[in-house]
């Protein structure tokens, strides 16, 4: 007899830039969720599917990548921070994402769940291609102190170090249940969100300062045509001088954002794409919970 299907969440959560979504990436073998060097990149709860068969075991593995934890200053922050609460209600296994340079913060929400919970937890510390045995011991007892009695595993994201250790860990955990989801499907996002998602990756890694934090990437049209994908965008900023860096001199820097995510996006699509950005000013639009919801965060 055939063993029974098992099906389970698993949420990514941790402190910003600690390479959750490095590592979900990783562990899907997609690039779902954007990477950039600067805290605060992720703003959504993205899932990511695996679906396989582990020693005659049929499984589906949902991951939920999310914003890193922080103390909320906008309302935008709120609503990331949400993401975080809902995917953490939702768990069969957290995987509590670190790396070798972090500390814990006692954010209120974040001890009352480690104190309390009874998901299971797995203690990942990433990056450790940055530093020697020696190092990598003291960050383990230090860890070891944060979370008594969870085990811990010394990983690289970015090198593919043990993540077979993690899914052989999370496969035990696996409720049996049928899949959530359509096994064709990797994402439950819409493709105009990874549209959105891929220029916004190439804001964050084109500009400095608040520039990427101010910015938010508004699909507005996506019409897929026989040999062309035609995608319209808007981009707001929160202010007038925003717009003018946004630009550059001769329309230089908006333009190498655009042919950098239109390198991507046809990676991502499998197809030649048109692209269009309009820039847009909205004053303190991360702090308006009416334009936070018309882009799609949920307060
Ligand atoms: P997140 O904010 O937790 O989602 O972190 P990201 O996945 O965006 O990664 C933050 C930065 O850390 C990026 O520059 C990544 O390339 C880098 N990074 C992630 N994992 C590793 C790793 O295992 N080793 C090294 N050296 N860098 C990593
Ligand atoms: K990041
Ligand atoms: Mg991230």
């Amino acid at each position: 007899m055939a063993s029974p299907h098992k099906s389970g969440f698993i949420s990514i959560i941790g402190k910003p830039n600690v390479g959750k979504s490095t590592l979900m990436n990783a562990l899907v073998g997609e690039r779902l969720s954007i990477v950039s060097s600067k805290a605060q990149t992720t703003r959504h709860r993205i899932l990511g599917m695996l679906n396989g068969e582990f020693e005659g075991t049929p499984y589906q593995i949902v991951y939920s990548d999310t914003p890193g934890v922080l103390m909320p200053k906008y309302e935008l922050h709120k609503s990331m921070m949400q993401f975080v609460k809902s995917s953490l209600e939702d768990a069969d296994v957290v995987l509590y994402v670190t790396d070798v340079f972090d500390e814990y913060e006692d954010l209120d929400f974040l001890t009352n769940w480690k104190d309390h919970t009874d998901t299971p937890i797995l203690v990942l510390l990433n990056k450790i291609d940055l530093v020697g045995t020696e190092k990598l011991q003291e960050r383990l007892d230090y860890w070891g102190q944060v979370f008594p009695d969870k085990p811990i595993l010394p990983i690289s994201a970015l090198e593919l170090v043990h993540l077979d250790q993690i899914f052989e860990h999370i496969v035990a955990k696996l409720p049996v249940h049928p899949p959530f989801f359509d096994p064709e499907e990797l994402t439950d996002k819409p493709e105009k969100f990874f549209a959105s998602e891929i220029i916004r990756e190439k804001i964050f890694m084109n500009y400095k300062k608040e520039i990427p934090y101010s910015c938010e990437v508004v699909v507005t049209s996506f019409k897929e045509e026989p040999t062309i994908l035609r995608i319209a965008t808007e981009i707001y900023v929160e202010r007038v001088s925003q717009r003018a860096i946004l630009i550059g001199h001769k329309g230089e820097s908006i333009k190498k954002v655009g042919i950098e995510a239109r390198q991507d996006l046809e990676k991502f699509f499998g197809k030649k794409v048109f692209l269009e950005q309009f820039i847009k000013v909205e004053p303190d639009w991360r702090a308006k919970a009416d334009k936070l919801r018309s882009f799609g965060y949920s307060l």
